[in-house]
């Protein structure tokens, strides 16, 4: 019951036997166990060894979103998805320790000497019976302001990614269409199928709350607050089959509903706070 910590994992469990692994090594949760199911995919073939982001889970995307922008140069000498999901953070406080829920607090290191910003990055779990929440939390320490895209980049396990059902975006809401050049585009407010590669950002969805129907009984609600887009990404075999680290065939095991702020950089004024925050919803 409750929190268990050594020195790569902390575990939360809950009386009603839900359960989630978080690595100390880019706070990213690997695992999350709920009515007996692993809800998360994490490739077989990740390391696990802080030699490499982890691929699968959810990743903290931090302080930028995809490749590094042209400029500001602290910015434009950043890797792809930015320093959070590879810095090793600890373990703040044990915010509840319930039986019907548990919560811990991990605080990220400071930034690396080349990114000269002041701000602290804390990422609070929550886990009970049905559900996981992570929410982010980012505060301007500085005197000046603080740009940032940051995003939860979740790996949501389904039996097989060609039978899923995605909906809940509006027609009309805008999206960049990554497969095709970043070309801007309205959503037409169908029901998204991964028949082909995706990897598209939703801009402003105005519900705030996606579901994945997993096509086998069961599925996913996706909400999130202070965030206001949501990627949407499967690379199918296309491009999954080129990602070095993606077990055989792994793109059939998940789909990623990534809650963040993307379309743009955030401008944090000085002394202000962020919270974005997903929860997600056994359906
Ligand atoms: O969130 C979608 C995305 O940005 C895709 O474009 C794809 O590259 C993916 O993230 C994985 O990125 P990674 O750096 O973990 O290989």
């Amino acid at each position: 019951m409750g929190v268990t910590q050594n020195d790569k994992t902390i575990v939360l469990n809950t009386a009603s036997g839900a359960s989630a692994e978080v690595y100390l090594y880019g706070a990213t949760v690997t695992s999350w166990k709920s009515g007996g199911k692993e809800r998360l995919f994490v490739s077989s073939t990740s390391a696990l060894d802080g030699s490499k982001p982890i691929r699968g889970g959810i990743p903290v995307v931090f302080p930028i979103f995809g490749p590094p922008p042209s400029s500001p140069p602290e910015y434009a000498a950043l890797s792809q998805h930015g320093f959070a999901r590879t810095q090793t953070w600890t373990l703040d406080k044990i915010v509840m320790d319930r039986p019907e829920g548990v919560s811990i607090r991990l605080a990220a290191p400071p930034p690396p000497s080349s990114f000269q910003h002041k701000y602290t990055l804390a990422y609070v779990i929550t886990l009970t019976e049905h559900q996981l929440s992570t929410d982010i939390h980012i505060t301007n320490t500085g005197s000046e302001d603080f740009i940032f895209q940051t995003l939860l980049h979740n790996y949501l396990a389904v039996p097989d990614s060609t039978k899923i059902k995605i909906k809940g975006i509006a027609e009309g809401t805008t999206y960049k269409d990554k497969v095709l050049g970043g070309k801007l585009d309205k959503w037409d407010g169908s029901t998204l199928t991964i028949d082909r590669e995706v990897d598209r950002v939703y801009q402003k969805v105005p519900s705030q709350e996606i579901e994945v129907d997993d096509g086998a009984g069961s599925g996913f609600k996706v909400r999130f607050r202070g965030f206001e887009d949501c990627t949407i990404w499967n690379p199918t075999e296309t491009t999954g089959s080129k990602i070095a680290d993606m077990e055989d065939k792994g793109w059939e095991k998940y789909v990623c509903i990534e809650p963040g702020y993307v379309r743009e950089f955030k401008t944090l004024p000085a002394g202000e706070e962020f919270i974005g925050a997903q929860v997600i919803t056994v359906a």
